[in-house]
Protein backbone atom coordinates (compact mmCIF):
# COMPACT_ATOMS: atom_id res chain seq x y z
CA UNK A 1 0.00 0.00 0.00
CA UNK A 2 2.67 2.58 1.16
CA UNK A 3 4.58 1.60 -2.48
CA UNK A 4 1.33 2.32 -4.23
CA UNK A 5 -0.15 5.22 -3.53
CA UNK A 6 3.03 7.63 -4.53
CA UNK A 7 1.64 6.25 -8.03
CA UNK A 8 -1.72 6.39 -7.81
CA UNK A 9 -1.45 9.84 -6.53
CA UNK A 10 1.10 10.67 -9.58
CA UNK A 11 -1.39 9.07 -11.61
CA UNK A 12 -4.17 11.12 -10.61
CA UNK A 13 -1.90 14.19 -10.85
CA UNK A 14 -1.25 13.57 -14.65
CA UNK A 15 -5.38 12.32 -15.33
CA UNK A 16 -6.67 15.75 -13.90
CA UNK A 17 -5.49 18.19 -16.22
CA UNK A 18 -6.81 15.96 -19.14
CA UNK A 19 -9.90 16.04 -17.63
CA UNK A 20 -10.54 19.29 -16.69
CA UNK A 21 -9.22 20.52 -20.28
CA UNK A 22 -12.43 18.67 -21.70
CA UNK A 23 -14.76 19.68 -19.82
CA UNK A 24 -15.63 22.61 -20.87
CA UNK A 25 -16.41 21.33 -24.66
CA UNK A 26 -17.91 18.43 -23.80
CA UNK A 27 -20.47 19.26 -20.94
CA UNK A 28 -22.98 20.80 -21.12
CA UNK A 29 -25.23 20.00 -17.67
CA UNK A 30 -24.35 23.29 -16.70
CA UNK A 31 -25.95 25.60 -19.06
CA UNK A 32 -25.13 29.57 -17.88
CA UNK A 33 -28.85 30.51 -17.47
CA UNK A 34 -29.29 33.97 -18.53
CA UNK A 35 -33.23 34.39 -17.17
CA UNK A 36 -34.82 32.97 -14.71
CA UNK A 37 -38.76 33.22 -14.18
CA UNK A 38 -40.74 32.12 -11.42
CA UNK A 39 -44.82 31.71 -11.03
CA UNK A 40 -46.53 30.76 -8.64
CA UNK A 41 -50.02 28.81 -8.66
CA UNK A 42 -52.26 28.27 -5.76
CA UNK A 43 -55.51 26.64 -4.84
CA UNK A 44 -57.57 29.10 -6.34
CA UNK A 45 -56.77 27.68 -9.63
CA UNK A 46 -54.59 31.13 -10.83
CA UNK A 47 -51.40 31.62 -12.21
CA UNK A 48 -49.65 34.92 -10.31
CA UNK A 49 -48.06 35.71 -13.91
CA UNK A 50 -50.17 35.47 -16.86
CA UNK A 51 -47.65 36.82 -19.30
CA UNK A 52 -43.68 37.32 -19.29
CA UNK A 53 -41.19 37.74 -22.05
CA UNK A 54 -37.58 35.85 -22.80
CA UNK A 55 -35.16 36.84 -25.85
CA UNK A 56 -35.25 34.02 -28.56
CA UNK A 57 -32.14 31.44 -27.97
CA UNK A 58 -31.64 32.27 -24.38
CA UNK A 59 -31.47 29.79 -21.39
CA UNK A 60 -34.53 30.31 -19.08
CA UNK A 61 -34.83 28.61 -15.77
CA UNK A 62 -38.62 28.53 -14.70
CA UNK A 63 -39.67 27.83 -11.64
CA UNK A 64 -43.05 26.60 -10.95
CA UNK A 65 -44.30 27.01 -7.09
CA UNK A 66 -47.40 25.76 -5.84
CA UNK A 67 -47.80 28.34 -2.74
CA UNK A 68 -51.45 26.69 -1.97
CA UNK A 69 -52.16 23.89 0.82
CA UNK A 70 -54.51 21.26 -1.31
CA UNK A 71 -52.81 18.43 -2.13
CA UNK A 72 -51.47 17.31 -5.63
CA UNK A 73 -54.92 14.68 -6.49
CA UNK A 74 -57.20 17.67 -5.57
CA UNK A 75 -55.06 20.85 -7.18
CA UNK A 76 -52.53 19.97 -8.75
CA UNK A 77 -50.44 22.23 -10.90
CA UNK A 78 -48.07 21.78 -13.66
CA UNK A 79 -46.84 24.48 -15.90
CA UNK A 80 -46.62 23.50 -19.85
CA UNK A 81 -45.27 25.29 -22.51
CA UNK A 82 -46.37 24.69 -26.20
CA UNK A 83 -45.32 25.70 -29.79
CA UNK A 84 -47.02 28.74 -31.10
CA UNK A 85 -49.84 27.82 -32.98
CA UNK A 86 -50.95 24.97 -31.05
CA UNK A 87 -54.63 25.07 -30.45
CA UNK A 88 -54.96 25.39 -26.47
CA UNK A 89 -58.18 23.53 -25.97
CA UNK A 90 -57.37 20.73 -27.78
CA UNK A 91 -54.15 20.05 -26.43
CA UNK A 92 -55.65 20.21 -22.86
CA UNK A 93 -58.57 18.18 -23.89
CA UNK A 94 -56.29 15.38 -24.56
CA UNK A 95 -54.37 15.98 -21.84
CA UNK A 96 -57.36 15.75 -19.62
CA UNK A 97 -57.48 11.59 -20.15
CA UNK A 98 -53.55 11.30 -19.94
CA UNK A 99 -53.84 10.51 -16.14
CA UNK A 100 -51.01 7.94 -16.73
CA UNK A 101 -48.59 10.26 -17.61
CA UNK A 102 -49.71 13.05 -15.68
CA UNK A 103 -51.56 15.21 -17.92
CA UNK A 104 -49.34 15.33 -20.37
CA UNK A 105 -50.96 13.37 -23.85
CA UNK A 106 -47.95 11.33 -25.72
CA UNK A 107 -49.68 11.23 -28.95
CA UNK A 108 -46.80 12.46 -31.78
CA UNK A 109 -49.04 15.39 -32.22
CA UNK A 110 -49.22 16.60 -28.73
CA UNK A 111 -45.57 15.46 -28.42
CA UNK A 112 -44.20 17.68 -31.21
CA UNK A 113 -46.49 20.78 -29.94
CA UNK A 114 -44.39 19.85 -26.36
CA UNK A 115 -41.97 22.64 -25.65
CA UNK A 116 -41.09 22.22 -21.61
CA UNK A 117 -43.04 20.74 -18.76
CA UNK A 118 -42.84 20.99 -15.06
CA UNK A 119 -43.95 18.31 -13.12
CA UNK A 120 -47.73 18.04 -11.17
CA UNK A 121 -46.85 19.68 -7.98
CA UNK A 122 -49.12 19.55 -4.90
CA UNK A 123 -49.90 22.59 -2.03
CA UNK A 124 -45.70 23.29 -0.97
CA UNK A 125 -44.50 21.95 -3.96
CA UNK A 126 -41.88 23.37 -6.26
CA UNK A 127 -40.32 22.10 -9.78
CA UNK A 128 -37.47 24.08 -12.02
CA UNK A 129 -37.01 23.60 -15.87
CA UNK A 130 -34.70 25.10 -18.08
CA UNK A 131 -35.44 25.44 -21.64
CA UNK A 132 -35.20 28.04 -24.42
CA UNK A 133 -37.07 28.99 -27.73
CA UNK A 134 -35.17 29.82 -30.53
CA UNK A 135 -38.15 31.42 -32.66
CA UNK A 136 -39.56 34.62 -32.01
CA UNK A 137 -43.15 34.70 -31.52
CA UNK A 138 -45.80 34.23 -29.26
CA UNK A 139 -46.02 31.24 -27.19
CA UNK A 140 -48.73 29.49 -25.06
CA UNK A 141 -48.45 28.02 -21.39
CA UNK A 142 -51.25 26.08 -19.26
CA UNK A 143 -51.50 23.99 -16.44
CA UNK A 144 -52.93 20.94 -18.19
CA UNK A 145 -54.16 18.99 -14.95
CA UNK A 146 -58.11 18.30 -16.01
CA UNK A 147 -60.50 21.27 -15.61
CA UNK A 148 -57.46 24.22 -15.31
CA UNK A 149 -56.61 25.35 -18.62
CA UNK A 150 -59.65 27.70 -18.88
CA UNK A 151 -58.32 29.94 -15.70
CA UNK A 152 -54.86 28.65 -15.77
CA UNK A 153 -52.99 30.00 -19.08
CA UNK A 154 -50.26 32.25 -20.06
CA UNK A 155 -48.28 34.52 -23.08
CA UNK A 156 -44.78 33.93 -23.23
CA UNK A 157 -43.60 36.64 -25.95
CA UNK A 158 -39.64 35.54 -27.51
CA UNK A 159 -38.32 38.29 -28.70
CU1 LIG B 1 -53.58 23.61 -12.20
Amino acid sequence: MKKLTPTLFAAALMLSPATISAQPDNTNTEKKVDQEVVVEANDQMQFNKKAFEIKAGDTIKLTLKHVGKLPKIAMGHNLVILQKGTNLAGWASKAMTAAATNYIPVDETSKKALIAKTKVLGGGESDSITFSIKEAGEYQYLCSFPGHFALMQGKITVK
